[in-house]
Formats: C-alpha cells, structure tokens, sequence
C-alpha cells in the first residue's frame, strides 16, 4: 500500500471505530466497570475466575463440527465485504503487516467448560476490518469459516481490543483442530462466536444468526450473564 489517500482513509477508518467502541463503553457503564477489556486474565474484569455455571478445565478440548480444514499459511484468504468502501482480501502476509499482538485470555465454551488464561499471538480484528473501511451503519459481522460454519456478532463486540484473528497460541502455530492457520477468538463471548479456519467477514446493516444461532443459541452470547440460549 503505497498510496497516501489510502493509508489516511484506513487510519479514519480505524478512528471511526475506536469512536464508536467508547460511546458503546460510555453508554454501557456495567461494561466500562473495572477493568477494561480484553489483555491478560482480565476478560474477567474482576469477576471470579469462572462465569456462571461453567467448569475449569486443563485441557483444551476440540468442538466443532467434526471436518478439520487443512489450509497453508500460503494458502489463506481472508474476505472483508459486505458493507464497507473497500472490500478485500487479505493474505497472511498482510496479517503480519498489521501490529502484531501478544494477548492472553480465557475461552468459555456454552458446554460449560472453560479454559483459562491461553496466551494467543495474532492481531486485532478492529486493524484488519479498518483496511476495508466499514460503512457506518455496518452494524454486524457474519463470519464464514472454511467448514461450513458460521456465527454472528455487533461491530461493538467485534472492535474490543482482546478480540483477535489469532495464529499463534501457547506459543506455536495455531494447531489445525484448533482452527489453524487462523481463527477469530472473542474473549467476553462464549466461544462458539469466534470462528475457526476463517475465510470470510461480511460486514451487515442488520443482524443475521450464524449456524448455532439458528439452532437456538444467544445472540449476545455473554458468559457473565448466564446469556445462553434464545
Ligand atoms: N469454523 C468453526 N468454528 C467454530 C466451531 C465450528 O464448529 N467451526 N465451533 C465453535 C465452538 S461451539 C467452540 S466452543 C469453539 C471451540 O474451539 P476449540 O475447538 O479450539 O476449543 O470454536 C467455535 N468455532
Ligand atoms: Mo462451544
């Protein structure tokens, strides 16, 4: 990227988002209580170690639908479209060309079982959705993975700062079952709202369920809220 109108229209972009994250935070005091979000341990903003009817587990458990992807770092797209001013597709280059972020957080699966504090490297989801410069009233974001699968959050939730494309975790490269080369994760949702093998964000004007929201999981999905089913 070399063009200069470009690169300012991105920072804007990315301004616009930061923007709108804290007139969310300031409009929403309970989640601009204590802690802020996302970095370190911290998606417990101060709360116990575990929400509300969820288990500690050592082990990372694999959940999905059962097909397993296999896709190269090389190989790896991801589409940004829908309703923003510059629709793309990045390569895993172009991850790597954004900042790059070291964040550990913990991973609630609604199945009840919960896995603390797993240091992820990847970078965040709010830098790679400003290249294609969402429209204001992009609303939502539906993610498409590589296996089929689909889940749906608010741009409010996607731009948190502990929300991230991850590629690394524990210090390796994202393993495959665990949705390598990259997944989303969102730390202060249930799981089943980052998506693995991800391929492709469409950025909507208005909510649309993803594959367990159809089949009568929360749309909000928040942990701390016991917000499960709908
Ligand atoms: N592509 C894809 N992403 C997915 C799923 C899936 O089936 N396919 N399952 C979701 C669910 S329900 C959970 S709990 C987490 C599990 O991630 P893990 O297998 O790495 O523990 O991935 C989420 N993302
Ligand atoms: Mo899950």
């Amino acid at each position: 990227m070399t063009d200069r109108g470009k690169i300012e229209r991105i920072v804007e972009a990315r301004m616009k988002l930061r923007a709108r994250f804290e007139a969310k935070m300031r409009a929403t005091p309970s989640l601009a209580d204590g802690a802020p979000q996302g970095s370190g341990p911290p998606n417990r903003h101060g709360m116990p170690e575990l929400p509300p009817g969820q288990h500690l587990t050592k082990k990372w458990p694999v959940l999905d639908l059962g097909i397993h992807p296999d896709i190269a770092r090389a190989d790896w797209r991801l589409e940004i479209d829908g309703a923003c001013a510059a629709p793309r597709t990045l390569t895993f280059e172009d991850l790597l060309s954004l900042e790059q972020v070291d964040d550990v957080s913990d991973f609630h699966c609604v199945t009840t079982w919960s896995k603390l504090g797993i240091p992820w490297r990847g970078v965040r989801l709010v830098d790679a959705l400003a290249l294609a410069e969402p429209e204001d009233d992009a609303g939502f974001l539906f993610f498409h993975a590589s296996d089929g699968y689909t889940t749906n959050i608010p741009m409010e939730e996607a731009i948190k700062p502990d929300v991230l494309l991850v590629y690394e975790a524990f210090g390796a490269p994202l393993e495959q079952v665990h949705g390598g080369p990259v997944r989303v994760i969102t730390p202060q949702l249930y799981a089943w709202k980052g998506a693995k093998w991800i391929a492709r964000i469409e950025l909507l004007r208005e909510n649309r369920r993803g594959f367990w929201e159809r089949n009568g999981y929360s749309n909000t999905a928040h942990p701390w809220r016991n917000d499960r089913y709908s």
